[in-house]
């Protein structure tokens, strides 16, 4: 089968499960041997965007840079997985336009649960005030509006979400 890129573009809050999810999706689509790549906000900040912080204008930067390099491995028909917290609406809609392919899962969890789970400790120091502009405390999320794909992990387990974007990604036909 000849699969095209594109790009799969996971946004949501810290602790939302974009992680998680995108690598259970990255599994199956090699599993079916897609050439795919993740690029995670979290490792991309520490090769790509070391110098940026979290203000609104260092986020768009780094969202931008990821869009871009998304375009690249897209249009060469490398499946490009992005997960990054990407909180403002208006650079969701310029990456979405940068790549030909552009699909947006909205990983939904509420603040409370995010912060219930708080995996790595950081609302608790942002709640302290040790972490400045932190998503969702003391900078915004802005939800998608009309995201291709909605998984609610208040409803949907981790392997459910992934099914779901899978399932969802064979009905759009590109895989
Ligand atoms: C949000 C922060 C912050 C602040 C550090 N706000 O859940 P994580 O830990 O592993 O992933 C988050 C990551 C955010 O990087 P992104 O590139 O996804 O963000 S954005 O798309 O908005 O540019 C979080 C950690 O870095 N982290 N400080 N203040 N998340």
């Amino acid at each position: 089968m000849n699969y095209s890129g594109f790009t799969l573009w996971f946004t949501g809050l810290s602790g939302a499960g974009k992680t998680t999810i995108s690598n259970g999706v990255a599994l199956e689509l090699k599993a079916r041997s897609c050439p795919v790549e993740i690029l995670d906000g979290d490792v991309v900040r520490t090769h790509l965007s070391q110098e940026l912080g979290f203000s609104k204008q260092d986020r768009d930067i780094n969202v931008r840079r990821i869009g871009f390099v998304a375009s690249l491995l897209s249009r060469n028909q490398v499946i490009a997985i992005v997960a990054a917290i990407s909180p403002y609406r208006d650079v969701r809609e310029e990456v979405r336009h940068m790549s030909e392919n552009f699909v947006e899962v909205y990983i939904k969890a509420s603040l409370q649960t995010c912060e219930q789970r708080d995996v790595k400790g950081l609302y608790a120091l942002a709640r302290a005030g040790k972490i400045e502009y932190f998503t969702g405390i003391d900078s915004p999320y802005e939800e998608p509006l009309s995201p291709e794909i909605i998984c609610d992990t208040q409803c949907l387990n981790i392997r459910e979400s992934i099914n779901k974007v899978i399932q969802a990604l064979e009905e759009y036909k590109y895989i």
